[in-house]
C-alpha cells in the first residue's frame, strides 16, 4: 500500500469513528465535516410548575435542564456560533434579557429596565441582541450590545412591534407588527430605515425566522383558519403552507444546515388545552415528528449550531 493510500484509509476511518487520530506519530484531523442537522434544540418548558429552559438533541434525546430558578425563564435563543443562549427571566423582579453558556453556566443579566424585555435574537457576529420592550409605552424593537451598552430603538409606532429575528447577513431585522391593521411580517434595516411589509393578508401573520442562507423566512399564519407554519422567499414572494393540522402550529426555527424546521404544536389530542409539544419536519413540510411528550407546555424552540471543539 502506498503512503498516500495508507493516509487516505486512515482519514476514512478517522471520519467514521473519531475526529482526531494519530498517524505515524502525528495528529491527523478529519478533512471534511459530515452533513448533520446541527447542534441542539433549546426551548422553554412549564414542566414541574416552573418555566425553565431546556436543551435536547434533534431526535429528542439527552434532555438537559439549563435553568433551575423559581422565576419565569423563557424565550431562549442561540448565539450564531452555538456557544451561548440568550433568554428572558423575571428573577430580578421583571422580564429582562439574560445570557448563559450553552450548558447553562454563567447566567448573567444583559440590561436592567423596569419594563418587560422579551424575545431576544442574536446578531450573526454575536456582539448584539435584538429584542422587544414596552419601556417607551408600547412594544417596540430594540438593539443592545451584549454588555448592556449601546441601546438603539429600531421602531417607533403605537402598534405592537414584536418577535424580532436578525438576518444571517447581519443587515436586516424581521419582526411582527399590527401597524397596518392585522398582524403582519415586516423587514427593516438594522439602522431602522427601509421598512418593507412582506405579507398583505388581513389575517394574523407572525413569528418570522430566517433560513440559514437568508433566502427564505418561515413564519406563523392563521390565513387558512387555524395556526399553521408557512414559508416565503425573503422578499415576500412564493408564500406556501408547510403544516396542515387543526391544532395550532407555531414558533418555527430552521436547522443550521437548512434541511429541517423545528416548531411547537398543540396537536396530538390536546387541541384546546394550549399544551404545546416540540416537533420537527423537513423544510418542505414532510416527515413531521414529535420530540417531547408530557402534560406540560414545551414551546419557543430554537435550533442551534454545533459548537466546534
Ligand atoms: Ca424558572
Ligand atoms: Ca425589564
Ligand atoms: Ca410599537
Ligand atoms: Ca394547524
Amino acid at each position: 500500500m502506498t503512503k498516500l493510500a495508507e493516509l487516505m484509509m486512515v482519514l476514512v476511518i478517522c471520519n467514521l469513528v473519531n475526529p482526531v487520530i494519530a498517524y505515524q506519530g502525528k495528529e491527523v484531523r478529519r478533512i471534511s465535516t459530515p452533513i448533520t442537522t446541527g447542534g441542539k434544540i433549546v426551548f422553554y418548558s412549564y414542566r414541574d410548575d416552573n418555566h425553565d429552559i431546556y436543551s435536547m438533541n434533534p431526535d429528542g434525546s439527552n434532555l438537559t435542564r439549563l435553568t433551575n430558578h423559581l422565576a419565569y425563564d423563557a424565550d431562549p435563543a442561540w448565539s450564531s456560533d452555538g456557544s451561548k443562549i440568550a433568554f428572558v427571566s423575571n428573577r430580578d423582579g421583571n422580564n429582562e434579557i439574560y445570557i448563559m453558556n450553552a450548558d447553562g453556566t454563567n447566567q448573567r443579566r444583559v440590561a436592567n429596565n423596569p419594563a418587560s424585555d422579551v424575545s431576544p435574537s442574536w446578531s450573526p457576529d454575536n456582539t448584539k441582541i435584538v429584542f422587544q420592550s414596552i419601556r417607551d409605552g408600547n412594544s417596540e424593537i430594540y438593539i443592545v450590545n451584549i454588555d448592556g451598552t449601546g441601546l438603539v430603538r429600531l421602531t417607533n409606532n403605537p402598534a405592537f412591534d414584536i418577535l424580532p429575528a436578525w438576518s444571517p447577513d447581519g443587515n436586516k431585522i424581521a419582526f411582527q407588527s399590527d401597524r397596518d391593521g392585522s398582524s403582519r411580517i415586516y423587514v427593516v434595516s438594522v439602522d431602522g430605515i427601509n421598512l418593507i411589509r412582506l405579507s398583505n393578508r388581513q389575517t394574523y401573520d407572525g413569528a418570522p425566522a430566517w433560513s440559514p442562507d437568508g433566502s427564505k423566512i418561515v413564519f406563523y399564519s392563521e390565513r387558512d383558519g387555524n395556526g399553521e407554519i408557512y414559508v416565503m422567499n425573503a422578499d415576500g414572494t412564493n408564500q406556501r403552507r408547510l403544516t396542515q393540522h387543526q391544532a395550532f402550529d407555531r414558533f418555527p426555527s430552521w436547522s443550521p444546515d437548512g434541511i429541517k424546521i423545528v416548531f411547537a404544536s398543540s396537536r396530538d389530542g390536546r387541541l384546546d388545552s394550549g399544551i404545546y409539544e416540540i416537533y420537527t419536519m423537513n423544510a418542505d413540510g414532510t416527515h413531521q415528528a414529535r420530540l417531547t411528550n408530557n402534560d406540560w407546555i414545551d414551546s419557543r424552540p430554537k435550533w442551534g449550531k454545533s459548537v466546534k471543539p
